[in-house]
Parts: structure tokens; sequence; C-alpha cells
């Protein structure tokens, strides 16, 4: 019932493996609203996948992430590359209406059919936020899209884990985000792929620049030397350069063996997470339903039986 609406259509999946746009979209509503069909889509079009390119874009609000992003998507179309985009917002969920308001740059490719470009606000999905992007994500992967460029606000946002599943981060700044600086100095953040300093015509690009590189030679030293690159998006300049820094990360982890590693080490976790989240789940509604539980949970709050031994025997009740 969910899957289409002419009875003489494809299959979803037959149509989102097709490359079909409005089947992409429809499957990303499904996964959104943590509808079943979306999770039976996902599971048909897993095999599938794994071929995309995956980037996230992190930093402070208002740096230029869109419009970097809606410059590289350019680019990439330059070289007939599809694309896909992924913007997360918990805090102000963006609506199409405000894509194609202040941050037009990604709306110059809403008509273009190698480009899908979608926002997620904080819903449904189970695991939340990030497991409803990842779902995304794969449904783009699926679909064809060659580059998938996920864009999420902040910095260090623990909940916003997808970034855990981009091959490549990276972190955009812009002069006087010093804050961020501070982050990565303290390493409240990960260190990032590649560093980019937009708005860099502004009289403090160069002191800045100077200042992450700073922070970049206290941490460990990689054979991956994390480019600092000054940018103004708005203009496209300094684009092509992130491109082929973003080219190169790929390239050097695809060549490393890191990049299969990190897929495995994330795929490896989120069934973990998943798995946690079912069980919790099945956790809470067995509370609901056995008063033996409650009665077990009862006798914690009257000091008779410790948590950990209620929460082993909870387990052992389970087996
Ligand atoms: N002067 C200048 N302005 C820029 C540049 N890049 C982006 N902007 C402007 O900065 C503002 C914010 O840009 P966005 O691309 O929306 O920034 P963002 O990081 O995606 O913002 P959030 O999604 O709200 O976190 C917009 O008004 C852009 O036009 C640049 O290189 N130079
Ligand atoms: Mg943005």
């Amino acid at each position: 019932m969910t899957a289409g609406t002419g009875s003489k259509e494809a299959p979803l999946a037959e149509r989102l493996l097709s490359g079909d746009k409005r089947a992409l979209a429809r499957g990303i509503t499904l996964v959104e609203n943590d509808d079943p069909a979306g999770w039976e889509l996902v599971r048909q079009v897993y095999p599938h996948t794994g071929k995309a390119r995956i980037v996230g874009f992190t930093g402070p609000p208002g740096v230029g992430k869109s419009t970097l992003i809606g410059s590289l998507v350019a680019h990439a179309r330059a070289q007939q590359r599809e694309v896909g985009v992924l913007s997360i917002d918990p805090s102000s969920p963006f609506t199409e209406g405000a894509l194609l308001g202040d941050r037009i740059r990604l709306a110059d490719h809403f008509l273009d059919e190698g480009v899908y470009i979608r926002s997620m606000a904080s819903r449904g999905a189970l695991g939340g936020l990030s497991e409803a992007t990842l779902q995304a994500v794969l449904l783009m992967d699926a679909s064809g899209k060659e580059d998938v460029l996920v864009e999420t606000v902040g910095v260090g946002q623990a909940e916003i884990d997808i970034i855990d599943h981009a091959d490549t981060i990276v972190l955009a700044l812009m002069p006087g985000s010093g804050d961020s600086v501070q982050a990565l100095k303290a390493g409240v953040m990960e260190i990032p792929d590649v560093i980019v300093v937009n708005k860099a015509n502004h009289p403090l690009t160069d002191s800045m620049v100077r200042e992450i590189r700073g922070v970049l030679a206290l941490g460990p030293m990689t054979d991956w030397k994390v480019p600092i690159l000054k940018t103004e998006a708005t203009e496209g300049r300094g684009v092509e350069e992130v491109a082929q820094a973003i080219d190169a990360h790929h390239e050097h982890i695809a060549a490393a063996g890191t990049l299969e590693e990190r897929r495995g080490r994330n795929l490896r976790n989120e069934v973990l997470g998943l798995a946690a989240v079912r069980l919790r789940r099945e956790l809470e509604r067995s509370l609901r339903g056995d008063p033996s539980v409650q009665e077990l949970l009862d006798r914690v709050v009257r000091r008779e039986v410790d948590p950990a031994s209620a929460a082993e025997e909870l387990l052992r009740r389970r087996a």
C-alpha cells in the first residue's frame, strides 16, 4: 500500500535502483517516518549499496557548509557524477521552503535529475535521527548517487553520529570560529580529514589558518596530512581544491585499506546500536506487560535487590 501509487508501476525497490528520483524521495520519507515499508525497502536494496562515496560536512552554524556543498555539487555535476545531499538540522529543521529561501545555492540544483537534495529533522525513526539518516544514505547509494554529501550542524555533537558513517569528514570553519579550534585542541572533536576555512576574504583568515595548523601539529603524526584550504564558497573560489582534497583523501584511505576498515567498524557498530535499541524497546514492553518484572523493579526500590542484579535477572529471563 505504501509501495506505490499506480498498479502498473514497478515495485518501489526496482524503481529506486533504477535511479528514479521520486522513488528515492518516497523511500526516504518511509524511513524518516519509521514505516516498516522503509526498513523492508532498505533490506531489499542493501546488496546494491557500498558504492557511493560518503562525505560528511560539519562545522558551526552559518560558516557556509550549505553554500560549499552547493558549489561542490556543481563541480561534481560538471564531471557527470550523480550526487545526493542530506542536510541534517535537529534544532531548526529546514523545510524545502527554507532551502529555497536564504540558502539558495543548493536550490540551484533542485531541478537537476542527477541531484537529489533532502533535509532531515529529528523525527520518528528507530534510534532517532542518525538511524534515519543512515537509512537515507543507503537509499541514495542504492539509487546510484556516486557522491552522498551529508551536512550536520555543530561540532562534536555525539547525537549526530551519522558523521561516523562518512568516508571523509570535512570541517568547515570561518575566521573567528575560535570555539571550534578550541574544541579540536581539547580533543572534544575528532580530527577531521579536510579543514576548510570559508569566507576567506576576511582579514583574519591567515591567522586562523596558522592557529589551526598549530593545533594539528600537536596531534599524533598520521600518514594523511590534513589539508587546510581557504574558500569563498559563494564565489566558488577554492572549491576545486576542496573537491581534489576529498578525492585525494578517498584514494588515500582506499589504498591504505582504511576505507574498508572504517566501513566495517561503522557497520558493526550500527548493528550493535540497532540491536541495543530494539532490546531496550522489548524490555520496556515486558516491563509494562509482566507484573513480575514490575515486582522485580519494586524490590530494587525497596533496596532488597541491587540494580545490577535486577538487570541480570531481566536478561536471564529473556534467554
Ligand atoms: N562573504 C561570504 N559569505 C558567505 C560565504 N559562504 C557562505 N556565505 C554566506 O553565509 C551565510 C551562511 O551560509 P550557509 O551556507 O547557509 O551556512 P551553513 O554553514 O550551511 O549554515 P547552517 O546550515 O545554518 O549551519 C549565507 O548568507 C551565505 O551566503 C563566503 O565565502 N563569503
Ligand atoms: Mg546549512
